[in-house]
């Protein structure tokens, strides 16, 4: 059974953990210690320090009387309250964050000369947040759209930000289209609908209208958009960026996260549902994964191409709208990253926290992707208004953990009492410091990759960026059957909520045609539209036909089951071995079974013992777990073939694809639900049973159960 976690007990969560190898503390935990502030045995206050006598009456002029202006604690306490609120970010408002830590394999050194990936046994403090983009703060986590991948390492250089998304490309080449893209996928402006997706007119004008869309808005219609976890989610930089090595030598490179846990998603109908029933169904899972001690883990790599190689690939490594297929370039793993601790406090750390690509450390470098380019400016100037001034850098979650004497002073909410007089540089009053660094490997000034630069000033579009649909096509074409069918279900559904059909068609004609005529006509088909006979540009289509490294299928990652959530459904009547047996099976591969029955108060057990449940089946519906077991108990099963709620829990199970598990005196309610067994829909509680249902967990779904699905009412 889950332990239930009290707040309190979760300081010294050590148990059971993943990663037994690191302590859950780190150089960044102990750098806010000054910061965390305790109110347990502490008197009221006010934010002078002032003790407050009464916290429950403003001053007045008698009982019944005006309240008087001179009340400061009162005027303090709402003055305060009436600016709690900082602007959301423009764009990945809704989003969660962990503390972990990044450990190098080994020593790249003749890769980068950054010192966090020299030695495998330096921990480098991480601070991760992930998010959705289009909804605001409050939205479902569970909408179609892309998820941001922010990490922050607090290397002992200054900080690095890696800045991704959990796909490897994007929709606009330049910078400069970025905020034409925003209004366009943000709600519509007259009613501010659809709130957290892209279902809708001004969208998808758009990115008609913008062929340069076409390969990221597939991957958006793909199971990639609708995760199962943020713990199950790879991460790109998305831009080719530069490692610089100690000799000067510099390689192209992508980064990559690859997730221990595996990559799946949810089902389309999960995910709506969800989005209601759990609205925090991502960052609960988060939060919990890492209170119970699964520590989330990513495996960074790298795929490496030396600068001579820059033009050898048929798209430009400048054009975020392209991936480097794997199979051409392999991945080169660097090190791990492990999250172990939740914040303290989400708003100091997961709100305040402000991510930038400019920020980088010795022996990264950018290049000119014209994306990235803009991006550079981008992240800085909106800190600025989300975060009150230039001094962002000075909130605790934001500092790093290496010194920072820039000559820089004043501006709003400056925290730093700088000392000395000099705050110019070159000085001779302060002994001249802080000085320049220079850029020598042991120095480790920042030097910028001397790169050579001899053009003209344009503005124009390189003819190297001209391909928007080879690598769409190669997505589509390289996708499992089912992933497919996904595809086309979710063009369609969210082309059937867009009401001109000029920009139904315009998709459908200008857009699917040219990716891939099959997806065009099944498209076309649910929208009543004709089918177009013919791609209306020539596409030369990629050297590579097939790149599995894009299908999620078999990407199951390396810790099996562990973390997957179980419901076992009981009711009065059930046999307790039975659920014993299942359970300790279950904890036994670190999954964390959840006892759910008909209320929250407990069931009596056969032998009229009192066994108490984690949930009802109504509060914690089948949405919200991986797969679902029924023990034995004559009784308990008949119970739950009278109950609706359990019967909706076990077809929903079903229709989501789930495996499922009964004990053998399960056939009879199996029969009256009209289920047939399969790879994943399993009876009986023998440990051959129990290894074929883990396999099935495994594996996630089971893909051959979803034509016969379809007909389930659920
Ligand atoms: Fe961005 C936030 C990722 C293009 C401008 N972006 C933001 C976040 C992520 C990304 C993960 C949330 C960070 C956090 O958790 O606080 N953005 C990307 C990726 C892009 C991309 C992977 C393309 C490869 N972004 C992009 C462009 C621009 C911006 C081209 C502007 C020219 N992004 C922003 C922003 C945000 C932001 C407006 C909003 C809040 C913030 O920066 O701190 O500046």
């Amino acid at each position: 059974m889950a332990s239930k976690k009290t707040p309190e007990s979760r300081q010294s969560q050590v148990a059971g953990t993943d990663t037994p190898d690191r302590a859950n503390t780190n150089a960044k935990l102990q750098s806010l210690e000054a910061f965390r502030s305790d109110a347990t045995g502490q008197a009221l206050r006010t934010n002078q320090g002032v003790k407050i006598a009464d916290n429950q009456n403003s001053l007045k002029a008698g009982a019944r009387g005006p309240s008087l202006l001179e009340d400061f604690i009162m005027r303090e306490k709402i003055t305060h309250f009436d600016h709690e609120r900082i602007p959301e970010r423009i764009v990945h408002a809704r989003g969660t964050g962990a503390h972990g830590y990044f450990q190098s394999y080994g020593c790249h050194a003749e890769l980068t000369k950054a010192g966090f990936l020299q030695d495998p046994e330096k921990i480098t403090p991480v601070f991760v947040r992930f998010s959705t983009v289009q909804g605001p703060r409050g939205s479902g986590d569970t909408v179609r759209d892309v998820r941001g991948f922010a990490v922050k390492f607090y290397t002992d250089e200054g900080n690095f930000d890696l800045v991704g998304n959990n796909m490897p490309v994007f929709f606009i080449q330049d910078a400069i289209k970025f905020p034409d893209f925003v209004h366009a996928v943000k709600p519509e402006p007259h009613n501010e609908m659809p709130t957290g997706g892209s279902a809708h007119d001004t969208f998808w004008d758009f990115v008609s209208l913008v062929p340069e869309t076409a390969h990221m808005v597939i991957w958006a219609m793909s199971d990639r958009a609708i995760p199962r976890s943020l713990r199950m989610m790879e991460g790109f930089g998305v831009h080719t960026f530069r490692l610089i090595n100690a000799q000067g030598v510099a390689s192209f490179v992508k980064f990559h996260w690859k997730p221990r846990q595996g990559v799946h998603s949810v089902l389309w109908d999960e995910a709506q549902k969800l989005a209601g029933k759990d609205t925090d169904y991502h960052r609960r899972d988060l939060w919990e994964a890492i209170e119970t001690g699964h520590y989330p883990q990513w495996e960074l790599g790298v795929q490496i191409v030396p600068e001579a190689d820059e033009h050898m690939f048929d798209f430009d490594l400048l054009d975020p709208t392209k991936l480097i297929p794997e199979e051409l370039v392999p991945v080169t793993p660097l090190g791990k990253m492990v999250l172990d601790r939740n914040p303290d406090n989400f708003f100091a750390e997961v709100e305040q926290v402000a991510f930038c690509p400019g920020h980088i450390v010795p022996g990264i470098d950018f290049t000119n992707d014209p994306l990235l380019q803009g991006r550079l400016f981008s992240y800085t100037d909106t800190q600025i208004s989300r975060l009150g001034g230039p001094n962002f850098h000075e909130i605790p979650i934001n500092r790093p953990l290496a010194p920072n004497h820039s000559g820089q002073r004043d501006a709003m909410h400056r925290m730093t009492l700088d000392k000395g007089r000099a705050s110019y540089e070159p000085n001779s009053i302060d002994g001249g410091w802080p000085k320049e660094t220079p850029p020598a490997p042991q120095a480790g000034g920042f030097e910028s990759y001397q790169e050579r630069i001899d053009a003209h000033k344009i503005r124009q579009r390189s003819d190297s960026f001209g391909d928007h649909f080879s690598q769409a096509r190669l997505f589509f074409q390289s996708m499992s059957a089912h992933e497919q069918q996904h595809i086309i279900k979710a063009y369609s559904f969210e082309l059937g909520k867009v009401e001109r059909e000029a920009i139904r068609a315009r998709v459908v004609n200008e857009i699917l045609a040219n990716i891939d005529l099959t997806l065009a006509a099944a498209v076309s088909a649910n929208l009543g539209l004709p089918a177009p006979k013919a791609a209306t540009v020539k596409v030369k289509g990629s050297k590579l036909k097939q790149s599995k490294a894009l299908s999620q299928l078999g990407k199951q990652g390396e810790i099996g089951i562990s973390g997957r959530k179980i419901g076992v459904l009981v009711a009065d009547g059930v046999e307790v071995a039975s659920v014993d047996k299942v359970v300790k099976a279950l904890q036994a591969q670190r999954a964390r079974p959840m006892l759910l029955g008909p209320t929250s108060a407990p069931v009596k057990t056969a032998d009229g013992k009192a066994l108490p449940v984690d949930a009802s089946i109504e509060g914690m519906p089948s949405v919200m777990f991986d797969g679902v077991w029924v023990p034995a108990g004559k009784a308990s099963l008949q119970a739950l073939e009278g109950s609706g709620v359990a019967k909706h829990f076990l077809l929903e199970t079903y229709k989501h694809l789930k495996p499922m598990g009964l004990s053998l005196d399960g056939k009879l309610l199996l029969n009256k639900l009209g289920l047939q067994e399969d790879a994943g829909l399993l009876l009986g509680d023998e440990q051959k049973t129990f290894e074929a249902f883990f396999k099935a967990l495994a594996e996630h779904r089971v893909w051959a159960r979803e034509a016969v699905a379809e007909s389930v009412p659920a």
